[in-house]
């Protein structure tokens, strides 16, 4: 939807790489928001409603290494058709702010530009599927690898037989790909993409996107 013409809810997206932090981020940012009075759904990708979610777990089992790329563009797709649907498209139209932690752009990058399929199919199968809806501002945490699956093994210290979901399994030069991938396509698009430094302390990070958000509340039209 072009974005002078928006009426309604703000859809915003949280990206990045693995253990970016962009689940702390996206909660800080919701609260943040409902505190100014303004009605939030916070949703995720993969997931967010019930058919999702079971999606979500064919989709992260680690045992199903054999997984290809198409099925998983398929599967992440399926979700996403059914998130926009349930969730994120009637919540916009209500005039809800929608952040969503993960969403198409994890798709064109995971599968795309690390995977090794073509841009072009994902974004078609998509259109298809999840229609042309695509958020409005684009938060890209950017961290650097290493840093990013320390963090992830640090969230499962209390799971001492924790290996990583599917994805998390994928090789370093895989993740670093996907850093790359996801600083690509925001060098493509800068007036959607938001780069921030993802390395600080939680509530720094935080502190750059409350700045943009701020910026972007006061003139819609910025964002
Ligand atoms: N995927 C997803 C695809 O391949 N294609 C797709 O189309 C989509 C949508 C999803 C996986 O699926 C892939 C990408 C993923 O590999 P997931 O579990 O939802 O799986 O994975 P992520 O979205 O990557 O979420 P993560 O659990 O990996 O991490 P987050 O959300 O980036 O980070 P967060 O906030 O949970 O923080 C991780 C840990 O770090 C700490 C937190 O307390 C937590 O312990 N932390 C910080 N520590 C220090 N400094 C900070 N600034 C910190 N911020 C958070």
């Amino acid at each position: 939807m072009p974005k002078k013409e928006r009426k309604k809810g703000l859809f915003l997206s949280i990206e990045g790489p693995d253990g970016a932090g962009k689940t702390t981020q996206a909660r800080m940012l919701k609260e943040r928001l409902e505190k100014m009075g303004l009605p939030v759904v916070l949703t995720r990708e993969p997931g967010g409603t019930p058919i999702g979610e079971e999606i979500r777990k064919i989709l992260l089992n680690p045992d199903f290494r054999e997984m290809t790329v198409p099925c998983e563009i398929l599967l992440y797709s399926a979700a996403r058709a059914q998130l926009v649907s349930e969730c994120i498209y009637p919540s916009l139209q209500k005039g809800i702010t929608v952040i969503s932690d993960r969403y198409l752009d994890s798709t064109i990058v995971y599968q795309g530009l690390a995977g090794g399929e073509k841009p072009e199919i994902i974004e078609m199968i998509n259109m298809w599927a999840a229609g042309r809806l695509l958020p409005e501002i684009t938060f890209l945490l950017d961290i650097d690898v290493e840093t990013g699956l320390r963090r992830l093994r640090g969230k499962y210290t209390g799971a001492p037989d924790w290996r990583g979901d599917r994805m998390e399994q994928k090789e370093l030069e895989f993740h670093r790909k996907v850093r790359q991938g996801f600083l690509q396509l925001a060098s493509r698009d800068s007036e959607r993409f938001f780069v921030i430094q993802a390395g600080d302390r939680p509530e720094s990070v935080h502190e750059k996107i409350w700045e943009k958000m701020q910026e972007i509340l006061r003139d819609p039209a910025k964002g």
